[in-house]
């Protein structure tokens, strides 16, 4: 996905370190090293591994000839699946360090020549997200309930597959706090966001755009399979989300 930086004109961005931020094919021949923050180095022995410690590594990630860096979600989470439940899109988990830790690990990437790539999941948000805290107390069709995918009835796209059928039984759960079902292709406490509301597209792609300016290279979108709802697809491929 190309999002042009209005800043220089509908170029793309900057040189930044080591690296040129406008060439726009270095992905092709990329050496990527994809790791999990909370299991890569701990810098101040709680036993979680945080960007301090990855920092502290970069030398040997450089060593082994890595020519970028893909790191798992990192986003506050109640980790109920290990991260790929966000709560928050615009900032890190506190057990990993700060916003200033995260953009001296860019830096210090850059300047090795090493890019970042950052892993965002947007078909869903953690239920504990303040998107589906106000959604689920708003209005039945306000634009802050339409955040999500609502129904009055858990009988909709029967055909879709239950991914988790271990522990799901639909892909519907019922909110006593809306009076609703809400659609969730993963786990119950990850409901789907409703891409069918202009609303959410904008906000998921403001969300893309402050990590790209704050230095990102590239993005690994999790579950574009699922991201849009359609009778009679199961849900599954549909010619809007090749928008993606
Ligand atoms: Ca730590
Ligand atoms: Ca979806």
């Amino acid at each position: 996905m190309n999002i042009p930086n209005p800043k220089r004109d509908g170029a793309t961005f900057a040189v930044t370190g080591g690296i040129d931020r406008d060439q726009g094919d270095w992905y092709k021949d990329a050496v990527i090293y994809q790791l999990h923050i909370k299991a890569f180095m701990d810098s101040n022995g709680d036993g979680i591994g945080d960007f301090a410690g990855l920092m502290q590594r970069l030398d040997y990630v450089q060593e082994l000839g890595v020519t970028a860096i893909w790191l798992l979600p990192f986003y506050p989470s109640p980790l109920r699946d290990d991260g790929y439940d966000i709560a928050d899109y615009r900032s890190i988990n506190p057990s990993y360090g700060a916003m200033r830790d995260f953009k001296a690990f860019v830096t210090e990437a850059h300047r090795r020549g090493i890019r970042v790539i950052t892993e965002l999941v947007i078909n869903h948000t953690s239920d504990q997200h303040p998107w589906f805290q106000k959604a689920r107390h708003a209005k039945p069709g306000s634009a802050a309930r339409d955040y999500y995918v609502w129904s009055d009835t858990d009988e909709k796209w029967p055909e879709t597959r239950i991914i988790f059928l271990d522990t799901e039984k639909s892909n519907w759960t019922w909110d006593a706090v809306a009076g609703a079902y809400y659609w969730h292709r993963f786990y119950s406490h990850q409901p789907d966001l409703n891409f069918d509301n202009p609303k959410v597209l904008a906000e998921v792609l403001k969300v893309m755009r402050m990590w790209l300016e704050m230095g990102v290279d590239g993005l690994r979108l999790d579950a574009i399979p699922y991201l849009v709802e359609r009778d009679g697809t199961k849900t599954r491929t549909c010619p809007r989300r090749m928008m993606f």
